[in-house]
């Protein structure tokens, strides 16, 4: 059990984001701020610890966006990684070693992994039917094939899920399946693939998490039992597709790894990379097989079945690896009360954060800590955004450390004043600070970031507090010596302040650092009343937070509103467009002007419409199935369009004369075509 062991390093990994789009804060508040969080703290700790990072770059989603972009899989990923990277640099995510799956070393320990997996007999072969496209010479995931909702009935539903009702689906379940990229019609064919029998590691699962692992986030053990309760079934772990890593066997052409059984072993391969670059480190081997490595996986809600089930049962099947002692995995953040989504682009993007907020990175971080959606899902929205900045990093955090400094410059020309006798209220102050670091431990020890950097927040509080109370300013005059007390006790604080929230707000803590020209600066060193020396130098006073104005604020809501309004435009994709006429069949048709005479309903007909339509030569009536969607005398005058020459046919014993024309659209409502100004009866459309 946890608390027991005895650990000579820790592992620390965070998810590996898919290269096909850039992160945003859903991805910061989720993983990368508490994973770097807990790193920093350790390292400051002086523990021996590295932080694994990197890109997935395999999975159908990159193939779909190269398809639609028109560039291949490797310009997509080229493209997002760098972006990615650079987003993780600008905001202070201080791995070790952030590399891709891409990687020659990655593709060579995935494909051994599972070449060893295969020689020990650890895969069951089986064979299924999946959809084929026969023009395209190719199978099919889930994601790449569209049809009708057998749900909602709407158009264009993935293999895996509808988008308009939200329904979890199976290909096999949409009417009508298509290629989503071609519109090609599909068929069943025959193909197999090698499965890790999940069944079969399921009692030592069962142990493992239900009985071993009772530490873990209620979420996550929560989870793992419903997978457990449910009976775990194989699962495939190689795909039909042309991007990945291919199956290192024989006759497996077109195959390659299922990206969920790459992607976790790019921990191992990024730490590889890492040690083999830096033998100072010791060996990737160490690090991923010694019992006294502790190993940590920072992830989101959505992976925590692939970190906590798959890839234990792939590392117990290969039986060299240690297993994770702790998945922290974080629920959903929200924004604006709405989920956060990159295909709606509902998001803030961090790239575009760090270009609209230069130099705010803490902020965002402190934010995002402030809010981490833990327990359950929680809500970014921008007003919070700036009120947490204004009423906390500015009032409190930042409003007590340039108290304590410019009281020091002006009264003793910036050096660390002497210390006289404590009165009963400084040892009173002393002592409630003194405590927050073992508090703060307690609760980074336990993944508990949100409260952690509350109570880190609390030697600010106490600090404001003091100088409120102590009103050193009134003194100057009376009592300089006693002036000189309160500041010394104030620097001490805001040095405490500084190692306290350099695993939360590095950027800040660095610049405090430097303005109080600190030199030791070691996480034990908190709760220390003698960090900075009398007569010590200080360095210039600088605003370590400033103001964000209501103008900052309403820009990025007014993006998120034209989003909305883009969304509304466009949230779908039309069908796929039919197979080309030549302009003889188009001029076959002749297609013209009516106005509606009369408009009435067919008795017994609830859908029909029966028009009465002038066309510049005789009347004539037309018949049209769209009485749901309008009523009959809303239409009379209205000038529409139809088709002349379509055999005429008999409907409920009366003869239709032709078709008007209407529009509909993917949900199914429906426009008459009209005119946009009047034209005479029968002109003819061209
Ligand atoms: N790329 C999913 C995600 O970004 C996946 C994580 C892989 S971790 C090995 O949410
Ligand atoms: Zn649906």
């Amino acid at each position: 059990m946890e608390g027991e062991r005895k650990f000579k390093r820790t592992l620390v990994t965070s998810a590996l984001p898919y290269a096909n789009g850039p992160v945003h804060i859903g991805h910061l508040a989720g993983v990368y701020v508490p994973a770097d969080i807990y790193v920093r703290y350790l390292r400051l700790k002086g523990e021996n610890v590295l932080f694994i990072g990197g890109s997935d770059e395999h999975g159908v989603p990159v193939t779909i966006r190269a398809k639609k972009e028109g560039c291949t899989p490797q310009d997509v990923v080229d493209r997002y990684h760098k972006l990615i990277k650079e987003s993780f640099e600008g905001f202070g995510i201080s791995f070790d070693v952030y590399s891709r799956t891409t990687s020659p070393t990655h593709h060579k320990l995935a494909s051994d992994f599972f070449r060893k997996l295969y020689d020990d007999g650890k895969f069951v072969e089986m064979e299924s039917e999946q959809f084929y496209d026969e023009e395209a010479h190719q199978f099919l995931t889930d994601r790449n094939i569209v049809g009708e909702c057998p749900r909602c009935h709407s158009e264009g539903a993935y293999g895996d899920q509808c988008e308009k009702c939200g329904s979890t689906l199976s290909p096999e379940e949409l009417i009508n399946p298509r290629n989503a990229l071609t519109g090609n019609p599909l068929v069943k064919r025959k193909t197999s693939h090698w499965y890790l029998p999940l069944d079969q590691y399921q009692p030592w699962l069962e142990k493992w998490i239900l009985e071993e692992h009772k530490e873990w986030r209620p979420n996550v053990y929560g989870q793992c039992k419903s997978w457990l309760d449910g009976g775990l079934h194989p699962r495939a772990v190689t795909r039909d597709l042309d991007w990945g890593i291919p199956v290192p066997v024989e006759g497996a052409e077109g195959k390659v790894l299922y990206v969920w059984f790459d992607a976790p072993i790019g921990y191992i391969s990024n730490t590889k990379e890492l040690c083999d670059a830096h033998p100072e480190l010791g060996s990737w081997e160490t690090w991923w097989k010694d019992p006294e490595t502790r190993l940590i996986h920072f992830i989101g809600k959505d992976n925590i079945v692939f970190h906590c089930i798959v890839f234990p049962s792939m590392l117990k099947a290969e039986g060299s690896y240690i297993l994770p002692d702790n998945v922290p995995s974080n629920e959903f953040l929200n924004l604006e009360d709405d989920k956060i989504s990159t295909s709606r682009n509902w998001a803030v993007w961090l790239n575009e954060y760090l270009v609209d907020f230069p130099g705010k990175q803490d902020v965002l971080r402190y934010v995002l800590t402030a809010n981490a959606p833990e327990t359950k899902d929680n809500n970014f929205t921008w007003k919070d955004f700036q009120a947490r900045n204004n009423n906390e990093l500015v009032a409190i955090y930042g409003n007590f450390v340039n108290r304590a400094l410019v009281l020091t410059q002006k009264y003793f020309e910036g050096r660390v004043p002497v210390r006289g006798e404590w009165t009963d209220y400084d040892r009173q102050t002393v002592a409630e600070f003194v405590g927050v670091k073992a508090e703060v431990e307690k609760l980074l020890d336990g993944f508990k970031f949100r409260e952690a950097q509350k109570e880190a927040m609390n030697l600010a509080r106490i600090g404001n507090k003091y100088l409120a109370d102590t009103e050193p300013w009134k003194l100057a005059k009376t009592d300089m010596a006693r002036v000189g007390t309160i500041l010394n006790l104030a620097l001490q604080l805001a040095a405490n302040l500084a190692i306290a929230f350099e695993p939360f707000l590095p950027f800040s803590s660095r610049k405090l650092r430097d303005m109080l020209g600190m030199e030791s600066f070691r996480w034990d060193d908190l709760g220390s009343t003698a960090l900075l020396p009398e007569g010590h130098q200080l360095g210039k006073a600088e605003l370590l937070f400033e103001k964000i104005d209501d103008a900052a604020i309403e820009a990025q809501v007014q993006k998120l509103l034209d989003t909305k309004r883009a969304n509304k435009e466009q949230t779908y994709r039309a069908n796929p467009v039919k197979d080309t006429v030549s302009i003889d069949d188009f001029a076959k048709l002749d297609i013209r002007v009516g106005t509606v005479l009369a408009c009435e309903r067919v008795p017994k007909a609830d859908k029909l419409l029966q028009f009465t339509i002038a066309d510049g030569l005789d009347n004539r009536t037309i018949l049209s199935g769209i009485a749901q969607y309008y009523k009959p005398e809303e239409l009379v005058g209205k000038q529409v369009l139809f088709i002349a020459n379509l055999a005429p046919r008999k409907i409920r014993g009366i003869e239709s004369q032709g078709m008007l024309l209407s529009a509909v659209d993917v949900d199914g409502n429906l426009s008459l075509t009209t005119l946009e100004h009047e034209l005479k009866p029968g002109s003819e459309v061209c």
